[in-house]
């Protein structure tokens, strides 16, 4: 995944043309689509390689089992031709081990939740969200995922796993997080979801979004 506009789309729509339209509208805007269960089980996989025409696609499936039910999983996800996956850290390393085998054999990449962006995370995930960051750097995950609505806790992360792991963050927009406070905290993609695809031109909020990122990351903000 190149990283040019350090903005990754959350397409969690349900119907297949208009993943598709809002799919091709924002192209220009950000560096990959995140896709989930609403999309993929509405659908069906074969979205995956759709999309794929119009930037690499993350499998968000949020991965947490055994590590041979992981592994299958995992098998399904790349051979639908998505270029990542995330997975849950907190079922293990033996089970994180499973996903990052099957991804190396597809040349393809893992992602790992440290800690959740909505206020729940902060129950029982964040507690384990260290722990969790330095044990995916350790099996040599490519990245992980943490909220960008709590950019003090990007920061943190960032400073355990130092450059060896990319940081992707959701929770932009309306979840209340900010692109460029998460983007100064080290993450190196936001995603966002509904900000775009709610919005009456989603290649207009998705246009705004990159140009307070591209601002942040030239120093202007
Ligand atoms: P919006 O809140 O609509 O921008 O969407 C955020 C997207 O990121 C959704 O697809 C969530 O499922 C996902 N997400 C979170 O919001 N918080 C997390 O902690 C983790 C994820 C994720 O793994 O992508």
């Amino acid at each position: 995944m190149e990283r040019k506009t350090c903005m990754i789309l959350a397409l969690d729509v349900s119907d297949r043309e208009e993943a598709l339209e809002i799919a091709e509208a924002v192209s220009e805007f950000v560096d990959a689509i995140k896709v989930g269960y609403p999309l993929v089980l509405a659908t069906g996989l074969g979205i995956i390689r759709e999309l794929a025409e119009f930037a690499p696609v993350i499998a968000d499936f949020k991965v947490a089992d055994i590590p041979n039910t992981n592994r299958l999983i995992c098998e399904q996800v790349f051979e639908a031709g998505a270029d990542a996956v995330i997975v849950h850290g907190f079922t293990g390393r033996d089970s994180l081990d499973a996903c990052i085998e099957v991804a190396s054999e597809y040349r393809r990449d893992v992602f790992v939740v440290s800690e959740m962006s909505h206020p729940g995370g902060a129950e029982f995930l964040q507690p384990a969200g260290e722990a969790i960051a330095r044990m995916a750097a350790e099996a040599g995950a490519f990245g992980l995922v943490a909220p960008a609505t709590r950019p003090e806790r990007v920061k943190i992360i960032r400073k355990i796993v130092g450059d060896k792991l990319t940081i992707i963050s959701p929770g932009v927009g309306t979840q209340g997080g900010k692109a460029s406070d998460v983007i100064a905290a080290g993450a190196d993609w936001v995603i966002v979801g509904r900000s775009i695809y709610k919005a009456e031109s989603p290649k207009e909020a998705a246009r705004k979004i990159a140009a307070e990122i591209e601002a942040e990351i030239r120093g202007e903000n």
